[in-house]
């Protein structure tokens, strides 16, 4: 055991003082004709919570990732799948999500750094059998290696090319060994910094040939998931291809991409591009692509992606409706989110979870209030009232022309003003929902 001071973690309700336990995380209590564990599958992003340690630009790592074993070792990489599973089971969890290089450390050659894979994803699988945790999604880590500073389907390099779809090959195998609902694509270096040295047009175009590939071989070896992209503004380049849903979303269009494609919105990401969470959810649901989530938030005095725990009941209440209005998502919710800095031991990786599904299920919880309430549905279907019938229903059909509603505009007088948006009176409606009862 590697938290053998830490048991598995129960639903104790609202007022529970316990740290240790879950207030509104109820995995078997029933929401809106569902259970929460159906609403919410939770997954653990294996990078943040088994890898990463803390380093930041100023400063080493402060928490200890060992787990007893020594780094950069086939036998820490299994100590971290101990850990994983250990700390899944304990906080009930039943997915995780992964890139390549967080499961095995890097060899030199690819073909040894396959192999390591095939050996780390026996023992995955195993544990998966043991305890019936399963894999969300795979992924590719496209960015890290110096090799990927030009990207990898945008680089300038034929060669690094060649060495990205080798990775995603790799990858897309082993999703598929393990069972993976989805496939990601986080474009971090696929974006530039400068016009002065880049062809745009050349980049995008062998951006989607990699990603035409990808399908062509997943499908062909039988991985019947979505593919997602996950589509950030910037960081770590300057301009991204993928700055947002509807950007991504018009990309897959344009290159034929959008039936093997769903969307993987980070609420980070959301907002870095100058949008809201619930924004980009919506953008992607009423396209028909709205697939899975990175569950975490940003922190509005600081432009870059901070991969907080969820803490914000008005974001995960509002993430929640948009699930809900779409009928929920066919991926889950990846806690992309690592503890801060100085929060380093132990206890603190279970308190941030806990913090992130109890934000969830409050959120859940609220959100099918706010439906069930009505008020803000109504107030919406009212304000459209003058499509439901006359010029108005004429327009929805799309049999009008120009010329007949210049027509009609010209023998009408001056309109009246639209009605009131009543902004003010809906968001006294959601803090009503919110803190009342
Ligand atoms: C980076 C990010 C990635 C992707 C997977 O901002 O979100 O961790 O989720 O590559
Ligand atoms: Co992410």
């Amino acid at each position: 055991m590697l938290f053998p001071n830490i048991d598995k973690i129960q639903y104790e309700g609202p007022n529970s003082k316990n740290p240790l336990a879950f207030k509104f995380y109820n995995p078997d209590q029933v929401v809106a004709g569902k259970t929460m564990k159906e609403h919410l599958p939770f997954a653990m992003a294996w990078w943040h919570n088994l890898c990463a340690g803390g380093s930041d630009m100023f400063g080493r790592e402060t928490a200890d990732k060992s787990f007893g074993a020594e780094k950069g070792t086939m036998e820490h990489a299994k100590a971290k799948v101990d850990a994983g599973f250990e700390f899944m089971q304990k906080l009930g969890i039943e997915y995780f999500c992964f890139h390549d290089v967080d499961i095995v450390p890097e060899a030199d050659d690819i073909k040894e750094t396959n192999r390591r894979l095939d050996e780390i994803t026996d023992y995955i699988l195993e544990k998966m059998n043991q305890t019936g945790i399963k894999c969300l999604w795979g992924t590719a880590n496209m960015f890290s290696n110096p090799r990927f500073m030009n990207g990898a389907g945008s680089t300038n390099s034929a060669d690094v090319y060649c060495f990205a779809a080798a990775q995603v090959k790799k990858a897309l195998e082993l999703t598929v060994k393990l069972g993976g609902k989805g496939y990601v694509f986080w474009g971090g270096r696929e974006g530039y910094e400068t016009l002065l040295n880049t062809d745009v047009k050349f980049e995008q175009e062998n951006i989607a040939n990699l990603m035409k590939m990808a399908v062509a071989y997943g499908r062909s070896i039988g991985f019947t998931g979505d593919f997602y992209i996950e589509p950030k503004p910037k960081e770590p380049m300057k301009h991204q291809y993928d700055f947002d849903a509807a950007t991504a979303i018009g990309f897959l269009r344009y290159y034929g991409l959008d039936k093997d494609f769903k969307m993987n919105i980070e609420a980070n990401h959301a907002t870095l591009a100058g949008h809201t969470f619930q924004h980009d959810l919506r953008i992607s649901a009423i396209n028909g692509m709205l697939g899975s989530i990175d569950a975490n938030q940003g922190d509005y005095l600081l432009g870059w992606d901070t991969d907080e725990f969820p803490f914000d009941i008005y974001e995960t209440t509002m993430c929640m409706y948009e699930v809900l209005k779409a009928g929920g998502l066919t991926g889950g919710f990846n806690f992309d989110a690592k503890n801060r800095r100085p929060s380093y031991t132990v206890e603190d990786m279970f308190h941030a979870y806990i913090l992130g599904m109890d934000a969830f299920a409050l959120g859940l919880l609220k959100a099918a209030k706010i439906i069930e309430d009505g008020r803000i549905e109504e107030f919406i279907a009212e304000r459209y009232s003058s499509y439901n019938s006359g010029i108005g229903a004429k327009i929805r059909s799309g049999e009008a022309t120009l010329e007949e509603l210049a027509a009609y505009a010209e023998n009408m007088g001056a309109p009246a003003l639209p009605g009131s948006g009543r902004q003010e009176y809906l968001e006294s409606i959601v803090n009503n929902v919110l803190f009342c009862g």
